[in-house]
C-alpha cells in the first residue's frame, strides 16, 4: 500500500510483539487500509494480529439510535474476523487509560489506528501516546486521498480541493489487496457479550433504533451493489428531489466506516451507468466528502460561529440586530412546531427515520439561522438536533454541512438581505420550483 496513507504519530523506536488494530471510525475487515497495514507489520515481523474497538459510555450525544447502528455492526465484524484467525476485543472505558493498558498487558509490539479528524478523537490519541512505549501509526483509511496529503491547509472550496484530489486520484484509487489469514495466530479470547455491552451505555431509549436500514459491512454492499444497479443512472436527475428516492442513503455506512468510500468509488467508475450521473455522484462521493474531512482537519472549531470564514462573520454580524418575523426556541424547533410544513416535515423525518434528504439538509439548516435570535445560537441548534436524531449525526459531512448552510463555509458572498446578510438565501418557493413540497409533506405525515 502507499506508504502516504500512514503518519507516524511518535518516535518509539521497534518492539516484538502482538500487533494491535484500533479500530474506530473505519469498522469494517475489507477494504480497509489501517487493518491491511496492521496485518502488513504483523506479517513481516511474524507476529500476531488484534483488532480492539474502544466503546466509550457516551460519545458526543449519540443515542442508543446511533449505538445500536454501529454495535450492530461491530458484532458482524468480530464474527467476520474469526476465519482470518484476528481476534476481536471490545474494550470498555476511556481510550486513554484501556488501549495502554490493553497493550501493556499483552506485551503489543505496534499500536495502528485509523484516522479521523474530530477533535475528541485527536484528543484520544494525543492521550493514548502519553503512555505508549511502542510504535504509534495513524492510517487514513476514511477518504481515497488521504486528508494530511490532499491539502496542507483549509480549503476554501470544492474548487481550489478537486484540482488537488484530481492530481492525486490514479494514484490513490487503487484497488484493495484481500485480507489474509493470520499465519501466526493470537490467544483465543472470549466471545464478546454484546448484551451487556449494551447495557453498560449511559444513552437513553430515545431517539429509537432506525428500522429502515440493516447495520453492517454486508449490507452495505448489498446496498452498494443495489444503487448501481438500479439508480445510479438516475442520479443527476433525482438527487434534488426528496421525493424520487434517487439517494445513495450511504451516509450511516460511511460514517460509521462499514462502507469504504474508496470501495463505492471504484464499482461506481468501472460501472455502466450514465457518465454524468457517474460524475455527479462521485463529485459527492470523493470531493464534498474529503472537503468536509479536510475542514474538520484543519479548522477545529469546525462546530461552532468560529469557523465561518471573515467575509461571513462580517456581513452577519452586521444583521444581528434585523427583525426576525419569527423566532423559535430549541424545543419549538425539536417538536417540528415552526409555522413552515416543509421544515416540520424535514425534521419531523429526521426524529422518526435518523435521516434527512441532502436537499433539505441545506434548506433545514438555513431556516434555523433565519428564525434563531443570533447566528451562535442557529449553529448550536442545528449541531445538536442533527447530532441527536441523525443516524450519521457527530461527523465531518454534518459539521460542514452547517457550517456552509448557515456559515457561508466554502460558499461566496451573495446578494445581501436582512438577518442572512451575503450568505446564500434558500426559500419556500424555490423548494416549489425544485420538487412537490405538498408530496413530500403529505409523504411524512402518513408516517405512522
Ligand atoms: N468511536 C469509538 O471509537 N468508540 C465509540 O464508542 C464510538 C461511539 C459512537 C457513537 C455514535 C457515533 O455517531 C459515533 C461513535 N464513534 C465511536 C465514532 C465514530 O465511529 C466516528 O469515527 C466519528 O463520529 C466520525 O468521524
Amino acid at each position: 500500500m502507499d506508504e502516504n496513507r500512514v503518519s507516524r504519530l511518535n518516535k518509539a523506536g521497534p518492539v516484538r510483539g502482538p500487533v494491535v488494530y484500533w479500530m474506530s471510525r473505519d469498522q469494517r475487515i475489507h477494504d480497509n487500509w489501517a487493518l491491511l497495514f496492521a496485518q502488513e507489520l504483523a506479517i513481516e515481523s511474524g507476529e500476531p494480529l488484534i483488532v480492539v474497538f474502544c466503546l466509550v459510555p457516551e460519545f458526543l450525544g449519540a443515542g442508543s439510535r446511533q449505538y445500536g447502528f454501529m454495535l450492530g455492526g461491530l458484532q458482524q465484524v468480530e464474527a467476520a474476523l474469526r476465519p482470518y484467525r484476528i481476534p476481536f476485543h471490545l474494550l470498555e472505558g476511556a481510550p486513554e487509560t484501556v488501549v495502554p493498558k490493553f497493550v501493556r498487558t499483552l506485551k503489543a509490539g505496534a499500536l495502528v489506528a485509523d484516522f479521523d479528524p474530530l477533535r475528541i478523537k485527536k484528543l484520544w490519541k494525543d492521550k493514548v501516546k502519553r503512555d505508549l512505549r511502542v510504535p504509534f501509526f495513524e492510517v487514513d483509511a476514511h477518504n481515497v486521498v488521504p486528508c494530511r496529503l490532499a491539502s496542507a491547509k483549509q480549503e476554501y472550496s470544492a474548487f481550489t480541493i478537486r484540482k488537488k484530489i484530481n492530481r492525486l486520484l490514479d494514484r490513490f484509487l487503487t484497488g484493495f489487496p484481500p485480507l489474509r489469514k493470520q499465519e501466526t495466530p493470537a490467544p483465543e479470547n472470549r466471545p464478546v457479550d454484546w448484551a451487556r455491552a449494551a447495557a453498560s451505555l449511559t444513552a437513553g431509549p430515545e431517539p429509537a433504533v432506525a428500522e429502515w436500514i440493516e447495520p453492517g459491512e454486508k449490507a452495505a454492499l448489498k446496498a452498494l451493489e443495489r444503487f448501481i444497479r438500479e439508480k445510479l443512472s438516475g442520479y443527476a436527475g433525482t438527487r434534488n428531489d426528496p421525493t424520487a428516492g434517487g439517494q445513495s442513503g450511504f451516509s450511516p455506512y460511511f460514517h460509521f466506516g462499514q462502507l469504504s468510500a474508496q470501495r463505492a468509488a471504484l464499482e461506481t467508475a468501472c460501472s455502466e451507468a450514465d457518465s454524468r450521473s457517474k460524475e455527479a455522484f462521485l463529485e459527492e462521493l470523493v470531493v464534498r466528502r474529503e472537503l468536509a474531512d479536510n475542514f474538520c482537519h484543519y479548522n477545529p472549531a469546525y462546530d461552532s460561529f468560529d469557523c465561518f470564514p471573515d467575509w461571513a462573520k462580517k456581513t452577519l454580524d452586521e444583521h444581528r440586530q434585523d427583525p426576525r418575523p419569527y423566532t423559535y426556541s430549541l424545543g419549538e424547533f425539536e417538536s417540528a412546531s415552526t409555522h413552515d410544513d416543509l421544515w416540520n416535515a424535514a425534521q419531523l423525518e429526521m426524529v422518526r427515520k435518523g435521516k434527512m434528504h441532502g436537499y433539505l439538509r441545506m434548506y433545514w439548516a438555513k431556516k434555523i439561522l433565519e428564525w434563531s435570535p443570533d447566528p451562535e445560537e442557529a449553529v448550536r441548534t442545528a449541531v445538536l438536533l442533527n447530532d441527536r436524531y441523525e443516524l450519521d449525526g457527530r461527523d465531518p459531512g454534518g459539521y460542514a454541512g452547517i457550517a456552509w448552510s448557515i456559515g457561508g463555509v466554502h460558499d461566496r458572498p451573495w446578494a445581501e438581505r436582512l438577518v442572512f446578510g451575503k450568505i446564500r438565501y434558500m426559500s419556500y418557493n424555490g423548494c416549489r420550483r425544485k420538487f412537490s413540497v405538498d408530496e413530500y409533506v403529505s409523504g411524512i405525515q402518513s408516517l405512522d
